[in-house]
């Protein structure tokens, strides 16, 4: 049997950017074996992030994710390889990044900052679906 290939939506987010982890995350996808198709630095406006953030909107942590994410640049990335979706969300590890476990980007190189969202330095979509509507947002010329 033999797997497709697939496309998914990392973003380096602005507290990896800042922390100079740029490279490092592009190492570990690298290193992985997953293809760099497609790669942006800019500071993302409110607009794309409520996009990107749709499903979040009226949670408590919605308005300081967005201030978060707009605060200064990240790193948009397209990764392509056979199940790249589910393999960078093992590469990132756990939503929080004190739980994260060591090996993953999250529990080698993220902490709890006592801030009100958790700067966890990486984005990675979560399906097919998600990765298709992502990819949209931040390339909609791919
Ligand atoms: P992203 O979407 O950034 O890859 O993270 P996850 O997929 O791991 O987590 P998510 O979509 O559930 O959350 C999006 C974003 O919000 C922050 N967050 C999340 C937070 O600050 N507090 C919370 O309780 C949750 C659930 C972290 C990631």
């Amino acid at each position: 049997m033999t797997t497709q290939t697939e496309r998914s939506l990392v973003l380096v987010k602005p507290d990896g950017f800042e922390r100079g982890l740029t490279g490092e995350v592009l190492g570990r996808i690298e290193t992985k074996g997953y293809v760099l198709v497609a790669l942006d630095i800019f500071t993302p406006d409110r607009d794309r992030l409520a996009e990107h953030y749709a499903e979040h909107e009226g949670k408590p942590f919605y308005a300081p994710l967005v201030d978060f994410m707009s605060s200064g640049p990240v790193t948009a990335v397209v990764i392509e390889g056979q199940r790249c979706i589910e393999g960078f969300r093992a590469l990132a590890g756990a939503t929080d990044p004190t739980a994260a476990l060591p090996g993953t980007i999250r529990g080698d190189l993220g902490r709890d900052w006592g801030q009100q969202v958790q700067a966890n330095i990486v984005h990675g979509s979560d399906s097919p679906e998600s990765a298709a509507r992502e990819i949209g947002i931040w390339f909609p010329d791919l």
